[in-house]
């Protein structure tokens, strides 16, 4: 009986220890939530009456006001996207995103991402008026969506995301007044994607392509359809 209680007992130790480290390692690794778009009745579209589904996202000139908390995680002063970087939206739909763009910006070095491309009419919204491209050389991160090649339907989405002035005066919650974007595409059925910024908003390292350029949770993530 002894023996009995002592196994039990081990066993229970065990099992705390492996539920403590769960939580310990579920707090180190610190895995970003998956924003989900929500779903809001249907639209009309080129290829008909479709669900249609809303993304909300900001780009910020730091990484304090997004999934990495207040405090920046460890890597405070790296440009971002928020509130997550891990996307999912609904397939065979009509998803309209919003990003406000906080950052200030530069050029471009390939023009292809100055111009809006794979969203129904090819176009996108920028503080309400509608654009096919925005100046190259005034750009603050780009919304680029990659299909990673496969069997999966193609999806091709790129939209520009216009600098805020470098003189635009700070507000009280310490950032200028954003651009807002908008944009709609149509998906096909599920997949797994990538986006990823495409102007240079890194550190030096490979042409400014280095830093929160190649890492998830500040300039790129993945964007689920199904
Ligand atoms: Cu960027």
């Amino acid at each position: 009986m002894r023996a009995f209680v002592g196994v039990a007992g081990t066993l229970l130790g065990g099992a705390v220890a492996v539920a403590l480290a769960g939580t310990v390692l579920a707090h180190a690794t610190t895995a970003p939530h998956q924003l989900r778009a929500q779903v809001s009745g249907t639209a009309s579209t080129p290829q008909g009456e479709l669900p249609h589904a809303f993304l909300e996202l900001d780009t910020w000139p730091d990484s304090m006001a997004g999934e990495h908390g207040p405090s920046g995680g460890s890597h405070p002063d790296w440009v971002s996207y928020g509130p997550a970087s891990s996307l999912s939206v609904p397939a065979h739909s009509l998803v309209t995103v919003t990003i406000r763009q906080y950052d200030t910006g530069g050029e471009l070095n390939n023009d292809f991402f100055g111009t809006v491309r794979g969203t129904v009419d090819g176009t996108a919204t920028v503080d309400g008026r509608a654009v096919t491209q925005v100046d190259p050389t005034e750009v603050g991160h780009t919304f680029t969506i990659h299909a990673i090649p496969s069997s999966q339907d193609p999806l091709f989405v790129s939209v520009p995301l216009p600098a805020v002035a470098d003189d635009a005066p700070v507000l009280d919650n310490g950032y200028p007044a954003p651009h807002v974007i908008t944009f709609s595409f149509i998906t096909g059925g599920p997949g797994s994607y990538v986006w990823q910024c495409e102007y240079p908003c890194g550190d030096g390292t490979y042409a400014n392509f280095g830093g929160p350029m190649s890492a998830q949770g500040y300039m790129e993530g993945t964007l689920t359809v199904g």
